[in-house]
């Protein structure tokens, strides 16, 4: 063997192994190395385990319907039957969920096709998993099967914080978060250091098309939105946070929350909480 071949021999045995570790590498990211629990949404209906583990998890929502759907993840205060909130959202909407449960973010509103990460830390108890966006008849999805329980049982984790790339923060009602983001995964932490619920959903504009465009078409819906629905994190309650896994392609975007101010109706989007920022 000459030592032009050996050394080719060796560069590729170097290669094998650097393209192992790296595979491993990818096994072990903060990604990846939690459990995924796998929620399908369709119309109008959640597929989703009834029971886990606590501990820390990645929360995943596919899309396999039409219309837009996301995965709102609720823990009932202890003593709160699912029955219970069940009957108290269909009478009251989301005004029943302060008294009787904490929002714990989940997954962002998704387009048909499409699906979404966030991380969460469950402690043990029981919660809901919920979709609050309307149908054309004006109709929250939960009122029409979108809603289903969920037991977390076991002990609670203490782990460490997660890795992230950096904290947005959520506020009466502004986003703080930055114009440009980097394409490709990274995890941010979301705070809500505000005294509503918020949520940060994530738009990926159409090319050429703007905020604008995409609040003109919320007003007046014609033909296909300028956006697609890419996730983000769904509603928190007031001094809570999450983690929301991105792996943004390149592009334009828009951060909305669309929740409801109770003392005016409006969402939380007309006043102020709709942000455009680049992705590159
Ligand atoms: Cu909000």
């Amino acid at each position: 063997m000459s030592t032009a071949r050996n050394f080719r021999t060796g560069l590729l045995l170097l290669i094998a192994l650097g393209v192992g570790a790296l595979m491993l590498g990818c096994r072990t990211t903060s990604a990846e190395a939690v459990h995924v629990v796998e929620v399908g949404a369709g119309e109008f209906t959640f597929s989703a385990p009834q029971t886990i583990e606590a501990g820390r998890v990645t929360l995943r929502l596919t899309n396999y319907g039409q219309e837009l759907h996301h995965a709102q993840l609720i823990r009932l205060n202890d003593g709160v039957s699912y029955d219970q909130f069940a009957t108290a959202l269909m009478e009251e909407g989301e005004a029943a969920v302060p008294a009787m449960a904490t929002l714990v973010g989940g997954v962002g509103a998704v387009s048909g096709h499409g699906s979404a990460d966030v991380m969460v830390d469950l402690i043990p108890g029981t919660y809901v998993i919920a979709c609050f966006v309307p149908s054309g008849d004006g109709q929250p999805h939960f009122a029409k099967g979108m809603m289903a329980p969920l037991l977390v049982t076991g002990q609670a984790m203490l782990s460490s914080l997660p890795e992230s790339s950096g904290t947005f923060t959520m506020a009466d009602f502004a986003f703080d978060m930055p114009d440009s983001l980097p394409a490709g995964p990274a995890t941010y932490r979301v705070v809500n250091a505000g005294e509503q619920p918020h949520e940060l959903n994530l738009l990926k504009l159409a090319p050429g098309k703007t905020l604008a465009d995409a609040q003109a078409w919320e007003a007046a819906p014609s033909g296909p939105p300028p956006y697609q629905a890419v996730g983000g994190i769904n509603g928190i309650s007031p001094g809570g946070e999450g983690y929301m896994h991105l792996n943004l392609p390149p592009g334009d975007y828009i951060a909305i929350c669309n929740i409801p101010d109770p003392a005016s109706g409006q969402a939380h989007s007309h006043l102020g909480m709709i942000k455009a920022f680049t992705v590159r």
